[in-house]
């Protein structure tokens, strides 16, 4: 059977599954949130989104997909609002295609109002490309989630074609700098200059920062003595089941 329509099936035959990578808080070292990563159990092989979102895209099969993914999220989101009083977001990757789908706004109302929790537990992470892709409606959207309580987020900051002058019309809540900019992150390096820019950037238009792919004690120590509110990445913890992740909340 061709991947595509493997693919279509993955979700009626309950063979997507959500991860969650934890986010550290750097004023207090305390879990935040956790980013939300799909992954397709595939006749027992656990298949990275690397090798199936792009057909997802390009085939539209993103949509479901999507919907799906959010539905799960927060599902996950209720579950542990009521075993635990402590807040944490959950971020979930939107795709081009499924942000510019002439019904995502509704798809996203509904699905927050049927699974009953705080539009705020939930993230939303959008690409630069996304957001370059007509800016009129792209602004007017934003604005529209962010009303309904939602917190929205750059992802791979830096590394897409968004303009500086458009920062400051899109109605966001934060900053994700992409991890190509801390793997190497060194002081006094340009990877160093580049990074201490974009929190800087951030904090002047009132948005918050989180690095991503943060590795050793070191990134993590460089980023907060420059201001970076938020780490994800492997030094912190690797994308759990939910299971793991409910056990992490626990232990931290
Ligand atoms: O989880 P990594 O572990 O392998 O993720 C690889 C890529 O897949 C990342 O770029 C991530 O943004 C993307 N990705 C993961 N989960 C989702 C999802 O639910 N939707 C979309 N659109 N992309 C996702
Ligand atoms: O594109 P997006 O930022 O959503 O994707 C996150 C991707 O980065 C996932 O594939 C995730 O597994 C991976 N990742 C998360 N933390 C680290 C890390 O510390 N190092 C590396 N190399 N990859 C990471
Ligand atoms: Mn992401
Ligand atoms: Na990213």
């Amino acid at each position: 059977l061709a991947l595509e329509a493997q693919l279509r099936h993955a979700i009626e035959r309950n063979e997507l599954e959500l991860h969650f990578q934890p986010q550290q808080g750097l004023t207090d070292d305390r879990l935040v949130g956790f980013e939300a990563l799909v992954r397709w159990r595939r006749n027992g092989e656990l298949i990275s989104p690397a090798d199936f979102i792009p057909l997802a895209e390009e085939s539209g099969l993103i949509v479901p997909i999507g919907d799906w993914v959010l539905a799960e999220a927060c599902r996950q989101a209720k579950i542990w609002s009521l075993e635990t009083p402590r807040k944490f977001v959950i971020a979930v990757n939107i795709s081009p295609r499924q942000f510019h789908h002439p019904s995502f706004l509704r798809r996203v109302t509904t699905t927050l109002s049927e699974s009953m929790i705080d539009p705020s537990f939930i993230e939303l992470e959008i690409t630069e490309g996304i957001v370059m892709r007509d800016v009129e409606r792209t602004i007017e959207l934003l604005e529209d989630l962010r009303k309904r309580g939602l917190t929205l987020a750059i992802d791979d900051f830096g590394t897409g074609y968004s303009s500086l002058a458009y920062l400051k019309r899109f109605s966001i809540d934060k900053l994700k700098i992409d991890q190509s900019f801390i793997r190497h992150l060194r002081p006094n390096s340009e990877d160093a200059a580049i990074v201490q820019a974009v929190i800087n950037l951030g904090h002047h238009l009132g948005l918050s920062v989180i690095a991503e792919g943060v590795e050793t004690v070191t990134q993590r120590e460089l980023l907060r003595a420059w201001g970076c509110d938020e780490i994800q990445g492997y030094f912190y913890g690797r994308p759990l089941s939910a299971d793991k992740a409910t056990q992490f909340i626990f232990d931290n």
